[in-house]
C-alpha cells in the first residue's frame, strides 16, 4: 500500500524492515530552531487554526463535541469512544504541557470547530535512552471533511509547534497501520455486566451457553481480597514512583516518570482514573498498585443504552501480592464502581492474568508507532512498558 504522506515523515519505511543495517535511533538529526517555519502550514481556504485552552469550559465543551461526534468508532460503527470533558482535561494538561500543542481547525465563517490534535510532553526510555517527546492523541477530523489530506496538514502542525520547543521525536497509537508499528498489542476484555454487553452487541452469547450460566460465569466476589488495598492518596506519591520506576525498568519502551508524573498520571481523579495501592499492614509500605481509566463509548443505534462504561488498565506493579489476585481486586473495584467491561493490553505482564481472570481476546489491534527514531527489532508486546490514553 501507498502512503503518499507518511512515505515523505522520518518514521521507519516498510522498506527498510529487516535492514540490519539502520541503527537504532533518531532518523533525523535536530535542526537548529531558526530552520523551524514560524508560520503555521497553509490550510485549505475556508479554514483557520485555533489553539484550544482546555481551561476553558466552552471550548473544552466544543472539542469534547467534535470527539463525541466524529472520533474513533469500531469496524462494525456500533460503538464511538465518548472521553469525557475531564478526562481530556487530564489527558492534555500534565506537567509541563504546552498550550499551543492543542489545536483546532475551525471553519472562518462559522467558527465551528472541524478538526483536532494534540501533543503533550512525555520523557519516554527506548532501552536505555530517555527521549524527550510529544505523546500525539485524539486527531480528528468531522466526518464530513473527511479525505480531504486534512490529516496530514494537522499532523505537520502539530510537528512544527513541537519542533519549536526542541523536541524531536514522538509517540502515538492507532487502530490502523501505517509505517511502521515498532510494537503491535491486542485489546482484552472481561465482562463485568455480561447481559448488558450482549444486548448491546459488545459481545455474544457463548456456544451452548445460557444468559443465567454466562451470568455467573462472569460473577465476581462482593469484596476485594488484598489485605491493605485502598485508594490512593497524595502521601503515596513517592512510594508509587518508586515502585514504578522499578517495575518499569524491565521494559525496552516505558516513560521515565517522575513524583510529578506521577502525581498527575495515577493520583485517582473521579471517573477519570483510579489508582488503588495496598499499604502493607504490618510495615506500612506500599507494596503494590493497579490503576485504570475511565473511557465509555456511545452505544449507537442502541433502544435501550446509550453508554458503555469501560475501564481500561493503565500501570499495575505486583511486588508482594500475586499480580493475579491484585487484577482480580482490580475487576472487583471496577464493578463496585459499576463499569460494564474492563479492558486490557497484553502489553507488559498483563498476558500472565488475561486468561485466567476471563478476559477474552478483542477484534482490534492497536499499533504503537515512534515519529523519528527507529527501533531495531519489533518488539512483542511483553516487552512493552508505555500505556497511552
Ligand atoms: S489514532 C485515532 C485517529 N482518529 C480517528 O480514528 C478518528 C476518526 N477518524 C478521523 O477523524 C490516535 C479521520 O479519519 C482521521 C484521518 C483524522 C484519522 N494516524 O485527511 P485524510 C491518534 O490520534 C493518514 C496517522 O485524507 P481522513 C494518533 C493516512 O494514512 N495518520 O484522511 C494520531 C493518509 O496518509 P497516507 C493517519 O480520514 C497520530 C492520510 O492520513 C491516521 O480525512 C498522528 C489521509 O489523510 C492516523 N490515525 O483523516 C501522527 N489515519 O500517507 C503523529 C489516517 O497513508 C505523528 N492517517 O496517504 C507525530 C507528530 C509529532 C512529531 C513531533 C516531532
Ligand atoms: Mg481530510
Amino acid at each position: 500500500m501507498r502512503h503518499r504522506f507518511w512515505e515523505t515523515q522520518p518514521v521507519g519505511q516498510f522498506k527498510d524492515a529487516g535492514d540490519t543495517s539502520l541503527s537504532e535511533g533518531p532518523i533525523e538529526p535536530p535542526a537548529p530552531l531558526s530552520a523551524v517555519k514560524s508560520e503555521p502550514y497553509n490550510l485549505p481556504a475556508l479554514y483557520e487554526w485555533t489553539t484550544c485552552d482546555m481551561d476553558d469550559e466552552q471550548t473544552c465543551a466544543e472539542v469534547y463535541n467534535l470527539l463525541t461526534n466524529n472520533y474513533v468508532e469500531d469496524d462494525e460503527n456500533m460503538f464511538r469512544f465518548n472521553y469525557s470533558k475531564e478526562f481530556l482535561q487530564w489527558a492534555l494538561r500534565p506537567p509541563g504541557y504546552f498550550k499551543a500543542w492543542h489545536i483546532g481547525v475551525r471553519v472562518k465563517a462559522t467558527k465551528k470547530l472541524v478538526a483536532f490534535i494534540t501533543g503533550v510532553p512525555a520523557r519516554i526510555r527506548v532501552r536505555d535512552e530517555v527521549v524527550r517527546m510529544a505523546e500525539v492523541n485524539f486527531l480528528c477530523v468531522h466526518k464530513r471533511l473527511r479525505s480531504k489530506r486534512l490529516a496530514p496538514v494537522m499532523i505537520k502542525e502539530v510537528t512544527r509547534r513541537v519542533h519549536l520547543e526542541n523536541i524531536w521525536q514522538a509517540a502515538y497509537t492507532a487502530g490502523v497501520v501505517l509505517p511502521t508499528p515498532f510494537t503491535t498489542c491486542r485489546y482484552w476484555h472481561r465482562s463485568l455486566n455480561p447481559k448488558k454487553l450482549i444486548d448491546v452487541g459488545f459481545s455474544r452469547l457463548g456456544a451452548r451457553m445460557t444468559m443465567s450460566r454466562t451470568i455467573r460465569l462472569y460473577k465476581l466476589p462482593g469484596s476485594t481480597a488484598t489485605l491493605g488495598l485502598r485508594k490512593m492518596e497524595l502521601r503515596d506519591v513517592p512510594a508509587v514512583t518508586r515502585l514504578l520506576r522499578e517495575y518499569l525498568s524491565q521494559y525496552v519502551v516505558a516513560p521515565d516518570l517522575d513524583e510529578n508524573d506521577v502525581e498527575h498520571w495515577l493520583l485517582p481523579l473521579e471517573n477519570v482514573v483510579e489508582s488503588f495501592v495496598v499499604e502493607s499492614p504490618e510495615t506500612h509500605e506500599v507494596t503494590d498498585f493497579f490503576s485504570f481509566y475511565s473511557l465509555p463509548s456511545s452505544i449507537l443505534n442502541n433502544q435501550n443504552y446509550s453508554v458503555l462504561k469501560a475501564a481500561y488498565s493503565y500501570y499495575n506493579v505486583a511486588k508482594k501480592t500475586p499480580l493475579l489476585q491484585l487484577m482480580n481486586d482490580a475487576l472487583i473495584v471496577a464493578k463496585q464502581k459499576d463499569y460494564d467491561v474492563f479492558n486490557a493490553l497484553d502489553a507488559m505482564h498483563n498476558e500472565t492474568f488475561l486468561k485466567e481472570l476471563k478476559f477474552g481476546p478483542g477484534d482490534g489491534q492497536l499499533h504503537y508507532y515512534l515519529y523519528n527514531y527507529r527501533v531495531r527489532n519489533a518488539l512483542r508486546p511483553s516487552e512493552l512498558g508505555l500505556v497511552l490514553l
